[in-house]
């Protein structure tokens, strides 16, 4: 129950962007005036629209005997990420992959791989796991933004 109150709460908070949400942006193009005069100079003074979201960066990660390969991701909040993970083992209990800040609940079948397209929309540390939580690995989101942590002054002395 507690699980499905935060996924609301990430669905509601707007901190998940789809490629669906995409492909709808795109599928409108802008408006077009056939009958545009030369009696505005400001005419050309309309921005290009940036409803389009950027190529994705793609990310590799294999499930082996040992666990998922490498184990930690580090993404940059805002930045697009094409996740790819491919099972290249039966020797594991990952058949699964469970990425609970992406609401992903997939299935990895032997050498094909899933894959998915996201917004990294904020900073933390997120773990991916296999359905049992025995098998992990984690995503960590840097902010460039933040204000960096405060130093801690040097003790001692
Ligand atoms: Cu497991």
């Amino acid at each position: 129950m507690r699980k499905r109150a935060l996924l609301l709460v990430a669905i509601a908070s707007g901190l998940l962007a789809t490629g669906a949400e995409a492909q709808g942006r795109r599928a409108s193009p802008p408006p077009v005036n056939p009958n545009k005069g030369g009696d505005s100079g400001a005419a050309q003074a309309n921005p290009p629209p940036t409803g389009a979201f950027p190529e994705p960066r793609t990310v590799e990660v294999l499930v082996t005997a040992n666990g998922f390969s490498p184990a930690e991701l580090t993404f940059t909040k805002g930045e697009r990420i094409k996740l790819v993970v491919r099972r290249t083992t039966e020797d594991t209990c990952a058949k699964v992959l469970v990425i609970d800040e992406y609401l992903v609940w997939n299935e990895l079948p032997l050498n094909l791989p899933f894959s998915t397209v996201f917004t990294v929309g904020r900073a933390g540390e997120f773990p991916f796991t296999c359905p049992s939580g025995e098998t992990r690995g984690k995503i960590v989101v840097k902010d460039p933004e933040a204000k960096p942590a405060a130093q801690a002054a040097p003790s001692g002395g």
